[in-house]
């Protein structure tokens, strides 16, 4: 589809006005994405999520909401840190939930005035969402939020092969019917 790019990459060299981070509620950093996000933009990702949390998420942000802050150290300008669900335990809200992580992320990206987002594989790393499952949701998720915005670029970046495949793979079906 138009607007939207599959690529391997490290998702914090990407030069794009958003680069969104899997993050977890407390917004104070972890493993992954979320560790590489914040060992590359520096101290001053974490000084703003502290501020978040202190301001407006004194109970840390909740699963599938999604808040930015500067990006640091990193090409991108922005960070937009959102919270998957665990797969273990989302139940039947597994595919909502997943889905308002994209959608909020790119509504967050758009206020920014940002036309370029970068996505991780949103909870298929420590979250265990199992990855075909989580391709059809992140993508049609996006694919509905450029239906009524389609001046967006948005990049799905993959850390190896083997994930990017299973993503290519898993949105062939949906890919068909655009
Ligand atoms: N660039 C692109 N993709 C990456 C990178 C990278 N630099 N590093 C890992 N991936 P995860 P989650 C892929 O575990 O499942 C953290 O501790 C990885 O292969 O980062 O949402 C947070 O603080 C996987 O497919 O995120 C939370 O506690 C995908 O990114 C928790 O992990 C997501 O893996 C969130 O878990």
């Amino acid at each position: 589809m138009k607007n939207i790019n599959i690529k391997i990459a490290d998702i914090t060299q990407e030069d794009v006005c958003a680069v969104v981070n899997a993050a977890n509620s407390s917004l104070l950093g972890g493993g992954g994405v979320d560790g590489a996000i914040h060992r590359a933009g520096g101290e001053q990702i974490l000084n703003e999520c502290k501020s978040l949390r202190a301001s407006s998420y004194p109970n840390g942000l909740p699963t599938g909401e999604a808040v930015a802050t500067t990006a640091g150290e990193m090409r991108a300008k922005y960070v937009i840190h959102t919270v998957g669900p665990v797969y273990s335990s989302c139940k039947n809200r597994c595919e909502e939930l997943l889905s308002n992580c994209y959608i909020n992320s790119l509504k967050a990206a758009s206020e920014l005035k940002c036309r370029s987002i970068s996505f991780p594989a949103i909870s298929t790393g420590i979250y265990g969402y199992p990855k075909d499952k989580a391709a059809k949701v992140a993508y049609k998720a996006v694919k509905s939020f450029l239906g009524a915005d389609d001046s967006m670029e948005v990049n799905f970046v993959f850390s190896s092969q083997e994930n990017c495949d299973i993503f290519t793979d898993a949105i062939k079906e949906l890919q068909s019917r655009d």
